[in-house]
């Protein structure tokens, strides 16, 4: 069996879901007791695809939103990011364009996801689908609508990624 690892950063506002979205990937569960740590600066998870084993470092930024000189160091060598925002917070949706600058700058080469997630949250919904399909056909940036509370599309976010970041390697 082939075996790969790649590093993954999150990436987006404080409180959008990042930590939630990564735990419910890697531990299939959501909490809302406390708030969501990892413990750690990244979780790994091993994704299976034909007879290839893929082994996404997940890289979380626990509470250091704001610092924008660290961006630089977290992003650096990143194959992929999942930039995420939440679909109840329309200031978490128009703050984007600072990540992908950041990121693009700062990977070296990865390629990125777009995310609007607490979709669950379908009363208190304020960005429609319809702005996440827009930076898809601007920016040819994927869009994928989750809820880390429900799981809805979570694994389908990180499988993409993995089969994407297989297919740059062949
Ligand atoms: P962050 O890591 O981007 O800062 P967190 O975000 O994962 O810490 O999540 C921030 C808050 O949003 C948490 O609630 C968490 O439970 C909630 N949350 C995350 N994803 C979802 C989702 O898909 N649906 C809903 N309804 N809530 C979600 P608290 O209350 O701890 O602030
Ligand atoms: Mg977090």
């Amino acid at each position: 069996m082939k075996r790969f690892l790649f590093k993954v950063c999150m990436a987006g506002e404080g409180g959008v879901g990042k930590t939630s979205l990564i735990i419910r990937f890697c531990q299939n569960r959501f909490t809302e007791e406390y708030k969501p740590t990892l413990g750690a600066d990244f979780a790994v998870k091993k994704v299976k695809i034909g007879d290839m084993e893929v082994t996404l470092q997940i890289w979380d930024l626990s509470g250091q939103e704001r610092f924008e000189i660290m961006r630089k160091y977290y992003f650096k060598g990143a194959s992929a990011g999942v930039l995420v925002f939440d679909v109840t917070r329309p200031e978490t949706f128009l703050l984007i364009n600072r990540w992908i600058e950041a990121f693009y700058k700062h990977s070296g080469g990865g390629f990125l996801v777009l995310v609007g997630n607490k979709i669950d949250l379908e009363d208190k919904r304020l960005v429609p689908p319809q702005a996440g399909e827009m930076i898809t056909k601007w920016l040819n940036i994927p869009y994928f609508e989750t809820s880390a509370k429900t799981g809805e599309n979570v694994f389908d976010v990180f499988t993409f990624v993995a089969e994407k970041l297989l297919e740059k390697t062949q």
